[in-house]
């Protein structure tokens, strides 16, 4: 396919939450804008001990396609990519949105296929493991189990037809970001890609899945922690009992 318009990352934001990606920022963030020679690059550091955010700031200070949100605290993935996706919807010139983790576990090279779609009839593509020409490298079978059990529980306790619930490659056309309820998303974990799924879902979004091979990070080390798998598990019974109440109200 050509790489043109949107393809080319022509009004693309990718938003890139780090916390202390120390060994992998330089790299992920030219690896992204020479995969989108016409894209902008927001990295959101919350802060990071490491140094990662002042890394990113020295870059910036040489490249007009990259800018740095500074957050004070680390407060959860969810909660950097909120304030991300405001800043790439107050540029104006922003067509679309792109999620995407900083370790390399998403593949740079896989952003003009991850765009495409949303230059035909799609408001938001899922980067999706778990369907043919998809899956995971190098992940130890806990991982993958969790992740599987994840994305399962979700699909069927929220009756979603979407294969990969818990993956955090995706692309969204602004109209959708801006019309999803994502002031009240607080989740911090995986819990936020369920979330805004769900929201897109329900809003009748076109939904297009994309088969993408994850790779475990072999630099840094992994923020994924019990309590994230645990505020997860929480959300998928919150939104289904909401759910069931708006049903049960609108029959009322
Ligand atoms: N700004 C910000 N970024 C975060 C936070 N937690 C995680 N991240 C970033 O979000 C992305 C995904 O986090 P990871 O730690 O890779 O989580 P994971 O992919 O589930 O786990 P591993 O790949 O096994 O390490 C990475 O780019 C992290 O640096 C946070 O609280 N704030
Ligand atoms: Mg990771």
């Amino acid at each position: 396919m050509p790489r043109v318009g949107l393809a080319a990352g022509k009004g693309v934001v990718v938003v890139l939450p780090t916390y202390n990606e120390r060994e992998n920022v330089e790299r992920i963030a030219e690896a992204i804008l020479s995969a989108l020679p016409e894209g902008h690059l927001l990295v959101v550091d919350d802060g990071s001990p490491d140094g990662t955010g002042t890394l990113a700031d020295t870059m910036a200070a040489r490249e007009p396609r990259l800018d740095v949100l500074h957050r004070g605290a680390k407060e959860g993935l969810g909660v950097a990519y909120r304030d991300g996706f405001r800043w790439a919807l107050a540029r104006s010139e922003t067509h679309a949105v792109v999620q995407m983790d900083a370790d390399f576990s998403h593949d740079p090279a896989d952003l003009p296929r991850l765009l495409a779609p949303l230059m035909i009839d799609s408001d938001l593509v899922l980067g999706t493991r778990y369907m043919p020409g998809g899956g995971t490298v190098g992940w130890p079978m806990h991982r993958q189990l969790i992740s599987r059990a994840g994305t399962t529980f979700a699909r069927l306790m929220l009756l979603l037809p979407y294969r990969d619930l818990t993956g955090g490659f995706k692309a969204w056309r602004r109209e959708l970001l801006e019309a999803i309820r994502l002031r009240e998303a607080n989740t911090s974990g995986y819990g936020f890609q369920i979330e805004t799924t769900w929201w897109a879902h329900r809003r009748r979004a076109v939904i297009t899945q994309i088969p993408i091979i994850f790779r475990e990070r072999t630099a840094g080390s992994s923020k994924m922690s019990g309590g994230i798998v645990g505020e997860a598990l929480g959300l998928v019974l919150r939104l289904r009992l909401e759910a069931i109440r708006d049903a049960l109200r609108r029959t009322r």
